[in-house]
């Protein structure tokens, strides 16, 4: 079954590991120490983290936790502005981010190993591929794997396929990239200081990303320079030496003018947009980002952003250097 599924991977271009269910209790009691030692703020994980852990799963010699390293490209959505077609990035994992869990554990299920259970895992998926010893950390606090650089979705699986694991497994100490020593390019570049570097863990609270994914007024923290995505933010990841070039594709999802006039008209992310534009909306993101990319839309060509340094990311590039 082991074969079957590096075969697989090979296949398909992704990197994947695998270890026991017990790895779960390492991840789960790093996380609990951090809740106790006040490292990760529990007010934040309440509202945001939603993690689920297996513990009888745990405790079972038989099953085992597969993760997946998907790399993932930019998107590029198209919109009208004055009769000018511009394009806005999207980052990496967004388009068709919760789908493509399921796309992947049917595909394990059915066609990798015919016959056995797999459930995906809602857990902190770059600390258990850390645990794994398949990525490590950028002082971004984004994972990196050798293959893919940062630009991958990391997906993680349950399953009672037999795979072997040698009897002397032990989990990995989570590790920084040896990169991250003698630089500061994300520290520098990040527009919000989220990144500090006497700190691994991320200021959570000051990431665009967790402003720019909820509706609400942009808080005084963030400046007007600092929009240059439709929704996440990009910035720590493309100044970071360890990443190559990132790929953007067009996602095919094109808005007329009137829409993006629609979009632009209720910006205060709070919309309540036709069915017909959400449903065009939710082909990019999740029902609840849907309602924020009028807001962003209208920061975004504020900032000048949609039309130059938008489509400057948006060059097509390919992946290629390697993480370490
Ligand atoms: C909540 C969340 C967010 C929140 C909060 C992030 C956070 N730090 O928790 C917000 C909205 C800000 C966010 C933003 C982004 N996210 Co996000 N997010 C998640 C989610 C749901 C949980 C993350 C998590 O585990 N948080 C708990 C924290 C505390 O864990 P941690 O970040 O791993 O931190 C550990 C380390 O700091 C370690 N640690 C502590 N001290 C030290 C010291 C050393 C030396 C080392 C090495 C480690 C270490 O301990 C901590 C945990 O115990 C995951 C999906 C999932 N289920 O895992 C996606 C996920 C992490 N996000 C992802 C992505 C792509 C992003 C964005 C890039 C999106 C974008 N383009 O805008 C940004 C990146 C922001 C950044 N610079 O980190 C990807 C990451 C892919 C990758 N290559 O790593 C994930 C895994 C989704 C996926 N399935 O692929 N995200
Ligand atoms: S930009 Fe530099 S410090 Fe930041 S993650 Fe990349 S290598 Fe590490
Ligand atoms: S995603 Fe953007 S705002 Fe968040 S840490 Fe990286 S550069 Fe800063």
């Amino acid at each position: 079954m082991n074969r079957a599924l590096l075969r697989w991977a090979e296949r398909v271009g992704y990197q994947v590991g695998w270890a026991p269910a017990a790895v779960l209790s390492v991840v789960r009691q790093d996380i609990e120490r951090q809740l106790v030692s006040g490292a990760i703020d529990a007010v934040f994980a309440r509202e945001n983290l939603g993690f689920r852990f297996p513990e009888d799963a745990e405790r079972d010699v038989g099953w085992r936790v597969v993760v997946v390293l998907m790399p993932r490209p930019a998107h590029l959505v198209g919109f009208v502005v004055s009769g000018r077609r511009v394009e806005a990035v999207v980052p990496p994992t967004y388009l068709r981010y919760r789908e493509t869990f399921g796309d992947v554990r049917r595909e394990l299920e059915s066609r990798v190993w015919n016959g056995s259970k797999v459930a995906t895992l809602a857990v902190p998926l770059k600390l258990l591929a850390a645990r794994m010893g398949l990525v490590r950390y950028g002082r971004n606090n984004v994972a990196y794997s050798a293959v893919a650089g940062s630009y991958m979705q990391i997906l993680g699986y349950l399953t009672d396929a037999t795979l072997p694991v040698p009897a002397s497994w032990q989990p990995s100490e989570p590790a920084l990239l040896p990169q991250c020593e003698r630089c500061r390019a994300c520290e520098t570049g990040c527009p919000t200081e989220a990144i500090r570097r006497s700190q691994v863990p991320l200021v959570v609270e000051r990431c665009l990303t967790i402003v720019n994914e909820k509706p609400g007024p942009w808080p005084p923290w963030v400046p007007s320079s600092a929009h240059r995505c439709l929704i996440g933010c990009l910035r720590c990841q493309q100044v970071c030496p360890a990443n190559g070039d990132l790929e953007a594709v067009p996602s095919g999802v094109e808005f007329t003018e009137e829409e993006t006039r629609e979009l632009l008209d209720a910006d205060d992310g709070q919309a309540r947009y036709s069915d017909q534009l959400l449903s065009k909306l939710e082909s990019i993101v999740g029902p609840q980002e849907a309602r924020v990319i009028g807001r962003n839309l209208g920061a975004l060509l504020a900032n000048g952003a949609s039309g130059s340094a938008a489509r400057l990311h948006g060059r097509r590039h390919s992946q290629t250097r390697q993480a370490e």
